[in-house]
């Protein structure tokens, strides 16, 4: 019997590039691609060479796919599955695409540059994926497009998103997690977007990378960068990350409406037209701060060819270093030595990857 669908948003995917009452030939469709023909035919066989060529000519910069069949059964954290399955029955292929983030923009003095090209990074990132879920549509198989930012409330109180991107990334066999729970690439490090189109195509899947990237407790730059003290022996306390990560988030905002609506009547006025209601204005505007603060972590990573090339100038020294966290690191570093990776590591080793991994 098919499973059941409760809904699938038909505003997911609309069908046709061109308009079809005869009349209007107007294009639908005036992004990314339009001037390339849909390499595949309807009712053909579709190849995953195929679909990862076109995703690169539409202009991701890594692609990979991942199997649905494997990321139902090996969800991030077992009690809150972020599943392919939970979202649809009937998505065969999760086709992971990583953007990078251009490398000026870990050169600045602040981090606010670095927002900006966050959104335009997941922009272009979802027309991409927006066309290639079309051009599959088109070909006789149903895709459609996952939120690359937003998070589900049931879902830990919005704290996960449907799919977790990073695990996509290494089941696609893009890259691997790192210290700090990142996706490492080899070509840039952590300093990529993730996003992903699920389609029903059945697409042979590509290897997760045999060997981890992250030096781990070895390394430790991003620890030792964290301003928030947030990342441990291969995990992160969000708490202390969110306020820094996301500025300008929903946190921000509630707080400050509650400001508002407590105070005296005298004091609303003002509180209403202060800094804080135009920086929340500001960032439902354009997603500036939203989504993406701090990136210390991302600054420091040497992995990526992107490093040394373009970061390693002014990134190579920590401003951020303590005696405290070398003291923590050097623990760490001591008991990895005797084969202990700390209390976390066992539950991500299969997306660190390694001997341990799988
Ligand atoms: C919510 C969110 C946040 C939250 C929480 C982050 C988190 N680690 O979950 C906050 C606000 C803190 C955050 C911060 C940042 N984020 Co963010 N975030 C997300 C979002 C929307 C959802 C993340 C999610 O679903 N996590 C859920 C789970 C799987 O992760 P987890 O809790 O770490 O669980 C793992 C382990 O901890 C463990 N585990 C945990 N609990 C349990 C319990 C049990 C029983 C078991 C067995 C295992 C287990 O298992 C899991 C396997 O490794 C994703 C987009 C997406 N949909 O994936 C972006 C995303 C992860 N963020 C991203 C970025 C860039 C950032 C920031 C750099 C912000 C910025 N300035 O841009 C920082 C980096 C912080 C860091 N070191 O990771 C990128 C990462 C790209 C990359 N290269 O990896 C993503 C993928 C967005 C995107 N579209 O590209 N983010
Ligand atoms: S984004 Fe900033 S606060 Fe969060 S873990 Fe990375 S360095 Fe720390
Ligand atoms: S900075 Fe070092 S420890 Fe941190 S993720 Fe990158 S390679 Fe791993």
């Amino acid at each position: 019997m098919e499973p059941a669908i409760a809904s699938l948003n038909p505003a997911a995917v609309t069908a046709g590039a061109s308009g079809g009452d005869g009349r209007h030939r107007h294009p639908r469709w005036s992004g990314i691609g339009r001037r390339t023909p849909s390499p595949f035919r309807k009712g053909a066989v579709i190849a995953a060479e195929s679909v990862k060529a076109r995703a690169q000519e539409l202009g991701a910069d890594l692609v990979g796919i991942a199997s649905a069949r494997v990321l139902n059964a090996f969800p991030p954290d077992p009690l809150w599955p972020q599943t392919p399955e939970r979202i649809s029955p009937y998505v065969k292929s999760v086709i992971t695409i990583a953007q990078h983030i251009p490398a000026g923009a870990f050169r600045c003095r602040t981090n606010t540059p670095v927002q900006y090209m966050d959104m335009l990074v997941l922009r272009k990132m979802d027309k991409v994926a927006y066309r290639l879920a079309e051009e599959l549509e088109q070909a006789g198989y149903p895709s459609l497009v996952t939120a690359a930012q937003e998070t589900d409330w049931s879902y830990k109180r919005a704290s996960y998103g449907r799919l977790s991107t990073r695990h996509l990334g290494v089941e696609a066999g893009l890259g691997t997690l790192g210290l700090n729970l990142m996706l490492l690439t080899p070509e840039y490090g952590p300093r990529v977007m993730l996003g992903a189109v699920l389609t029903s195509a059945e697409l042979e899947a590509d290897r997760p990378l045999a060997e981890p990237l992250c030096a781990g407790e070895a390394c430790g730059r991003c620890l030792l960068a964290c301003p928030a003290d947030a990342i441990g022996q291969w995990t992160l306390d969000k708490e202390r990350c969110a306020p820094l990560a996301s500025p300008y988030g929903f946190s921000y905002l509630m707080t400050h409406v509650e400001r508002m609506v407590q105070a005296p009547r005298e004091e609303q006025l003002a509180l209403l037209k202060s800094k804080e209601s135009f920086m929340s204005w500001q960032s439902i505007l354009r997603g500036v701060g939203v989504y993406s603060g701090c990136t210390r972590c991302v600054d420091v990573c040497p992995v990526g060819r992107d490093y040394e090339s373009q970061l390693k100038d002014v990134q190579d020294t920590i401003a951020e270093r303590t005696p405290e966290k070398e003291r923590r690191l050097a623990e760490m570093a001591r008991r990895r030595e005797t084969g202990d990776h700390g209390p976390h590591h066992a539950r991500s080793a299969r997306w660190i990857g390694g001997p341990v991994g799988r």
